[in-house]
């Protein structure tokens, strides 16, 4: 997402930095570009043209103009508009705190409402919170399995109650969550096609009966300029309390995400960027705006590898690496703490300037697949004493993993280095990793 309208910024920023003067025409011109860009992502066409204004008038202030580095400033301008259309600050969900808070989540069909009741029960059981998935989609077949597969899935509570309708369901559950000491009760709608008076009647109902302290509206990013239109139905008829963007993985354009709060005023609070449960961030508009610019987002990065990377056992890795008594075992533990983060190429696009530099890269995470494989098909004691390893052992190693022999004599080669170079490191004639040393 965002990727042609980052490039696109880019290009008009470049000339901008690039020209030591700058006259109000400059401005204007690079302006004209900036629009287009933005028009070209899809971005409402009101919005667009308000944002550019906004630049506009602030840019071609004496003190921009006649400061020394015009450019950046007009850039710094760019940036910071963009973070107040976003929404200016991070706008978190409700906390939970009473039993029980509830979670209201409504959308279109195939939005990602279900997928979100999951990701949320995640989230706050990471938090030591007890949730309860309540189905209240009783029109689509598979709905309510679908939501009791990811509730077992994630070892959280489900609710359902059949021959019954959403509104009493939604209202049975919170009864329920109130005797059985849940803390939080999160509501999977059902959706439709398109917004109609049956399903915002039912809706309405629900929030009357159930008063949730969030309701929250699923927009699919990758819809674009629908999604916006969506949202503001939704809001006039339920007064929504936060969207939600999903499929921000996607390859949508960005328009979806750039206009929704403005066009909306309603905050965009989370944003579904995957379909794993674990795909679920809050919504920071500096870090987005960041993002955009092709500034990263290092920020974000460094939370997920706090959230997902265990740092006792980070911790216990370091003291074993600079002792040099690592063994394949931790090695492995190692490889899994990074998968857990997601996508190697998706986390590296969010360092500053790493981005660009990656286009057209992808990181070689078959390799790493093939070292775990490797190593799984090693003993115990193969893997905590990598020096019983001999001819023998390593041809079976490799049948075992259904890879050549060769490749386990990388593997061992590689991991050799590496325990040399921690044993120096130690010793203190550290000289840097070696090229090609490390998997990714
Ligand atoms: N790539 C991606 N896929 C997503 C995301 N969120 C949901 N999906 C996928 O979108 C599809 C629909 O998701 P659901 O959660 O079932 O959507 P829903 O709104 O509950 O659908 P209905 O109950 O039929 O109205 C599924 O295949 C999900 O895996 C996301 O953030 N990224
Ligand atoms: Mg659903």
């Amino acid at each position: 997402m965002f990727s042609n309208l980052t490039d696109k910024l880019e290009t008009v920023f470049k000339k901008l930095r690039g020209a030591g003067m700058l006259s109000e025409k400059n401005i204007k011109d690079s302006m004209r570009e900036v629009r287009q860009a933005l028009l070209e992502a899809d971005v409402n066409y009101k919005v667009a043209k308000r944002f550019v204004k906004s630049v506009q008038e602030k840019a071609v202030g004496e003190s921009v103009l006649k400061s020394i580095e015009p450019g950046q400033q007009v850039i710094k301008i760019v940036h910071d508009e963009l973070v107040s259309l976003l929404g200016n600050k991070a706008e978190p969900i409700a906390p939970i705190d009473k039993s029980p808070t509830v979670y209201m989540v409504c959308g279109l069909q195939g939005s990602g409402k279900t997928t979100l009741c999951g990701k949320l029960a995640l989230m706050h059981r990471r938090k030591n919170k007890k949730p309860l998935l309540v189905a209240a989609d009783i029109y689509r077949p598979a709905a309510v399995k679908q939501l009791k597969v990811i509730a077992d899935s994630i070892a959280v509570e489900h609710f359902s109650l059949e021959g019954k309708k959403p509104p009493e369901i939604c209202r049975e559950a919170v009864k329920y969550a109130e005797k059985n000491f849940i803390d939080l009760v999160i509501l999977d709608t059902a959706g439709r096609l398109h917004i109609d008076d049956e399903l915002m009647t039912e809706l309405e109902e629900i929030k009357e009966q159930v008063k949730p302290d969030e309701l929250l509206l699923v927009a699919d990013a990758m819809t674009g300029q629908d999604a916006v239109k969506v949202a503001e139905e939704f809001h006039k008829r339920l007064n929504i309390t936060g969207v939600v963007l999903s499929k921000m993985d996607g390859d949508a354009r960005g328009g979806a995400a750039l206009s929704i709060r403005e066009v909306t005023g309603c905050p965009i609070k989370l944003a579904s960027i995957g379909e794993k449960l674990g795909d679920l961030e809050p919504f920071h508009p500096d870090r987005m705006a960041s993002r955009i610019l092709g500034m990263g987002d290092i920020v974000s990065l460094v939370e997920k590898a706090q959230e997902t990377i265990d740092e006792g056992k980070a911790i216990e890795m370091q003291e074993k690496l600079l002792k040099a008594q690592f063994n394949f075992e931790d090695f492995l533990e190692q490889m899994n703490q990074i998968k857990k983060m997601g996508p190697l190429d998706g986390l590296l696009k969010m360092i500053p300037g790493v981005g660009k530099a990656l286009k057209g890269v992808t990181v070689d995470e078959k390799n790493m697949e093939r070292m775990v494989a490797i190593i799984k098909s090693m003993t115990i004691p193969e893997r905590r004493n990598p020096g019983l390893i001999d001819g023998s052992r390593k041809r079976r190693i490799a049948r075992g993993s259904g890879n050549s022999v060769q490749s386990v004599n990388q593997l061992l080669k590689q991991f050799y280095t590496m325990q040399k170079m921690f044993s120096n490191m130690n010793k203190g004639k550290f000289k840097g990793l070696p090229k090609g040393m490390m998997p990714f």
